[in-house]
């Protein structure tokens, strides 16, 4: 008699009430995996698939081969940028509380993913993320926050009229493509719009962005065929923050094995790298860019990190996970590993730091009292029902102009 078969379902480590038990994540000493040369095949970063790429140590220290040439000043831009983003989520979300945003979404934890990306990227290139990016705007200065938030509260001058759910930005000029809601999409159009930059022999490369339980989408698997057959030039950002909603990264197929591994299999060169870690996505992404940019085809990096906040203004992570979860995550707080590197160089002080921290917090107040003159969801200064009409068709068709007719706008 052979014994009855089974399945094997995943379980997560931690509950309400118990510690969670993080032995499960692989983790690499600082500066202990090797940085091969951006020509490398597939192949070779088979071992990279499963370390984790870290340059930052526990004093602080930058160490190994992946440190990147960043000077403190662009280090110093880029801990603001970080502090920026997390104020900003921080005031939206008491917005949604006091009924002047109607949803919110925050990026707590993972800031470092967005903006040290950022960084690394040239004006041009496309961005195709998902709506846990924001640092993709806030790093740079082609979009005001006030615009941001202009969205957000859905007022007149909601630069989407209404057409998309808070979040969901939409900045051809800051290379941030229309965030679809429907997941996974954005690995496909990225993918796609990195071949038709190729087709067009232009320059510029694309960087999609997907989450670890979106991973399961067959239009990831799509994605990753299409980019290595034609060795488009796009970035395949996988971010392992840990939680799809109440669903833990394992459901998805991260528990034995990893998800940058599922580049290796598809012949796609594969990194697995501490997102919160600064000076470690700075250099995995310029190593991407430099791939994409030379004609060597398309990166996947997987980046570790743990998403501190719930999964929106909708959730209540209380329900499903331990309430001091994000304080036991192995590797820490982006903004403050890359202040104690600041501060270990004698480049940074605490009262640099919370002299900083006034002056952002002020910068945002004033964003958010600018963009609230224009009306928040709490006075129903939306835009008017005629915008519907208008920016769809170049001539209105007749059955669109008897509605608006109908409704009198
Ligand atoms: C195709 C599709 N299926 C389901 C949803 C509903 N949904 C919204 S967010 C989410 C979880 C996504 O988790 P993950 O990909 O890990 O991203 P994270 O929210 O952690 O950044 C789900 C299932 C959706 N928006 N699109
Ligand atoms: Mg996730």
């Amino acid at each position: 008699m052979t014994a009855p078969l089974h399945l094997h379902v995943p379980e997560p480590s931690g509950r309400p009430g118990h510690a969670t038990d993080f032995s499960f994540l692989h983790v690499s000493g600082a500066g202990a995996v090797r940085r091969p040369p951006v020509d490398t095949s597939h192949f070779d970063t088979q071992d990279l698939a499963y370390a984790l790429i870290r340059v930052l140590d526990d004093d602080g220290r930058a160490v190994g081969p992946w440190v990147p040439d960043l000077d403190p000043v662009a280090l110093r831009r880029g801990l603001r940028a970080m502090m920026k983003t997390r104020i900003f989520d921080a005031r939206m979300l008491v917005a949604q509380r006091q009924k002047k945003v109607s949803f919110y979404m925050q990026c707590l934890g993972e800031e470092a993913i967005a903006v040290a990306h950022a960084f690394a990227l040239h004006e041009g290139d496309m961005c195709f993320p998902t709506y846990r990016q924001q640092g993709l705007l806030l790093a740079r200065d082609d979009v005001s926050m006030v615009e941001m938030m202009c969205q957000l509260m859905s007022n007149e001058r909601d630069p989407m009229k209404g057409r998309q759910l808070p979040v969901m930005y939409s900045y051809k000029r800051a290379g941030f493509f229309s965030i679809s809601g429907n997941l996974a999409t954005q690995f496909v159009q990225a993918v796609g719009w990195a071949m038709a930059s190729a087709i067009a022999g232009d320059t510029k490369i694309a960087s999609g962005w997907i989450g670890d339980g979106s991973t399961a989408e067959s239009d990831f698997h799509t994605a990753l065929t299409f980019a290595h057959v034609y060795r488009a030039p796009v970035i395949l950002n996988v971010v392992n923050n840990q939680w799809a909603i109440s669903s833990f990264q394992a459901i998805a197929g991260g528990e034995a094995t990893t998800f940058a591994a599922r580049g290796v299999g598809c012949g796609i060169a594969s990194l697995r790298v501490d997102g919160n870690d600064f000076l470690a996505v700075y250099a995995a992404s310029r190593w991407a860019a430099e791939r994409a940019r030379s004609n060597l085809g398309p990166t996947l990096i997987e980046w570790v990190t743990y998403r501190a906040g719930a999964h929106s203004t909708s959730d209540d992570p209380s329900k499903y996970r331990p309430a001091d979860d994000w304080k036991r995550f192995p590797l820490g707080d982006p903004v403050d590993r890359l202040a104690r590197h600041l501060i270990a160089i004698g480049e940074w002080s605490e009262a640099q730091h919370a002299q900083a921290q006034r002056e952002l917090e002020a910068e945002v107040a004033a964003a958010q009292k600018e963009a609230e003159r224009h009306g928040t969801l709490l006075d129903g200064h939306i835009p008017s029902a005629a915008t519907m009409f208008e920016g769809v068709y170049e001539t209105t068709p007749w059955h669109l102009r008897a509605q608006r007719q109908q409704l009198g706008v």
